[in-house]
């Protein structure tokens, strides 16, 4: 079969492809970005017909996959791990429906915070679900598991979750790939009440899901993705889940150490795999990537006689992804030499772009806002947060996608006058919109500044679905007319703009300044193109 040269994001996208994928839903977020991005240009995909435009949030996303789940097609919802907190909800829900095709929720986390805003590991919510995890330690692995993935939904009616982290996510291997296997064809579910989730249907799949839980548990000491490799040492044996499996492998061969390893790319773990490793030897390392899952597992809450190392001890650091340097530091078998980053490589402090409109927009909101004082402008998630840093220190906050707009509502009921969100386009339509209504049902004296670069910039600049309809929609949510202003970020525009802001600033009621120019980026790629 042929071989590719792939991400271990495009290893999942072809991975589901050859699996017969008919659509993927997706919103994009850092490190997942580039599944959907792969399947958008797979001429494969084209030729199919496959579903891979971007979907308005993680939540609709999902809500979206499940949709073609139902209808006995295989689908995939790619997200990163703060996306499944707003896809929560149908993803704890989909656990009980179950499936009719097959359903991958693939939770790309970022430990380290290359990109996001905190580091939490999706693994716990696969747990919290009940659902089978799997969780790759390499980009043949992504693939092979995403092809596994669809076959082990199937076959348990449950939908399945593809854990990736950044470095597996952005780095790039040989990837051997089989057989592409059909789409489904479309079928209505066998049952036709199995989606409803009404209280008395709910409690009978509850209990059917637990009741599935041991049968998973055997899966996943069948399957061979969780499996024991034979090592001559009797004294440390290294329980490595997912890419630090791979951190591992490499320590090994350049130490020659010959630990035996449980090497875990599968959840739940059956517990006698677990207590038969760590029965065999003396003490036992637990590398996992994120939170110690897997150590807490072993470790309990009571006294114990076993001796378990990683990341609660203080072997591993408790925070941060790991790396071989920190793996042959906890192995003790060199003193950790850090690795050392080519200069080209050196953290350089973000910022916005020479001619970026959020420039202008914070040049003027600034000036108009001087009069009130500081500690009024709660912000969001997307490049115009680069606002918190100098010289602009024009925002103080960004939380969640779509805070911004309740923040400032919660402040403007607290008394806070005036009360400023300033919140992207593409994170408007996310999440923004529906807090602007809360907005607007209270008449709360807020104004909102949508800084509309026509893209979803800081990810790349995929398609930003307010483009075009920014004025509409807020006229749509109740923001009355004459308080719903254009202005275009230009410094000629400077004073105009200023004294737009300051008129609405002023208002006691719901007003929303949209500033429009394209992102910079995006006019320099159309004209290369
Ligand atoms: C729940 C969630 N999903 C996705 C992301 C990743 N992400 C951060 S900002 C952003 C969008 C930014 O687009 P926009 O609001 O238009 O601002 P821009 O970057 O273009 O200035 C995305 C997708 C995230 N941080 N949180």
């Amino acid at each position: 079969m042929s071989k590719l040269v792939l991400l271990g994001d495009e290893a999942v996208a072809q991975g589901a492809l050859d699996a017969g994928l008919s659509g993927v839903y997706a919103y994009p977020g850092t490190p997942s970005t580039e599944i959907t991005e792969y399947i958008q240009r797979s001429g494969q995909a084209r030729q199919r017909n496959v579903h891979a435009d971007w979907s308005v949030n993680e939540k609709t996303a999902l809500e979206a996959a499940l949709g073609m789940s139902y209808a006995g097609k295989r689908s995939m919802a790619c997200m990163k791990h703060v996306g499944l907190n707003v896809a929560a909800d149908p993803f704890m829900n989909a656990a009980l429906t179950g499936v009719s095709g097959g359903l991958l929720v693939v939770a790309a986390d970022d430990p380290s915070m290359h990109s996001s805003q905190n580091e939490q590991d999706s693994r716990f919510y696969g747990k919290f679900a009940m659902i089978p995890v799997l969780e790759p330690s390499s980009q043949q692995e992504a693939y092979d598991l995403t092809r596994y993935g669809f076959g082990l939904s199937e076959k348990f009616r449950l939908p399945v979750m593809i854990r990736v982290t950044t470095r597996l996510a952005h780095s790039r291997s040989a990837v051997i790939r089989s057989a592409a296997r059909e789409e489904n064809s479309m079928a209505l579910p066998a049952n036709l009440r199995q989606f409803i989730l009404l209280p008395a249907l709910a409690r009978k799949k509850f209990k059917l899901l637990l009741s599935t839980f041991e049968e998973l548990e055997e899966e996943g000491k069948s399957s061979g993705l969780n499996r024991l490799e034979k090592g001559t040492g009797k004294k440390r044996g290294v329980i490595a889940c997912g890419l630090a499996y791979n951190y591992y492998r490499e320590v090994a061969e350049m130490h020659r150490l010959d630990d035996p390893v449980l090497k875990i790319s599968q959840y739940p773990v059956h517990p006698e795999l677990l207590r038969n490793f760590v029965n065999a030897v003396e003490e036992v390392f637990v590398l996992e990537e994120g939170y110690p899952l897997v150590e807490e597992s072993l470790r309990g809450v009571l006294e114990s006689r076993y001796v378990i190392r990683g990341r609660m001890d203080g072997a591993l650091p408790r925070d941060g992804e790991l790396n071989p340097s920190l793996v042959e530091k906890a192995l003790g078998v060199r003193e950790g030499q850090p690795v050392t980053v080519p200069e080209i490589v050196k953290d350089r402090p973000p910022a916005l772009c020479n001619g970026c409109g959020h420039i202008d927009m914070f040049k003027a909101l600034n000036e108009a806002i001087a009069d009130y004082g500081p500690g009024r402008v709660f912000s969001d998630i997307g490049c115009y947060t680069l606002g918190a840093l100098p010289p602009y220190n024009a925002i103080n906050s960004c939380v969640d996608m779509g805070a911004s707009v309740t923040m400032a509502k919660g402040a403007a009921d607290a008394g806070m006058f005036p009360s400023v969100a300033v919140i992207g386009d593409s994170t408007f339509t996310h999440s923004g919109m529906t807090g602007l209504l809360d907005a607007v049902l209270e008449a709360s004296p807020v104004t909102v500044i949508i800084s509309d670069n026509s893209t979803t910039g800081m990810t790349g600049g995929q398609k930003s679905h307010a483009t075009g309809r920014l004025v509409e929609i807020c006229g749509g949510l109740g923001v009355e007319k004459e308080h719903v202003r254009v202005m275009i970020p230009l410094r000629k525009n400077h004073d105009k703009n200023v004294a737009i802001i300051r008129e609405e600033l002023a208002h006691q009621g719901v007003s929303v300044v949209i500033s429009q120019r394209e992102c910079i980026q995006m006019v320099r790629k159309k004209r290369v193109s």
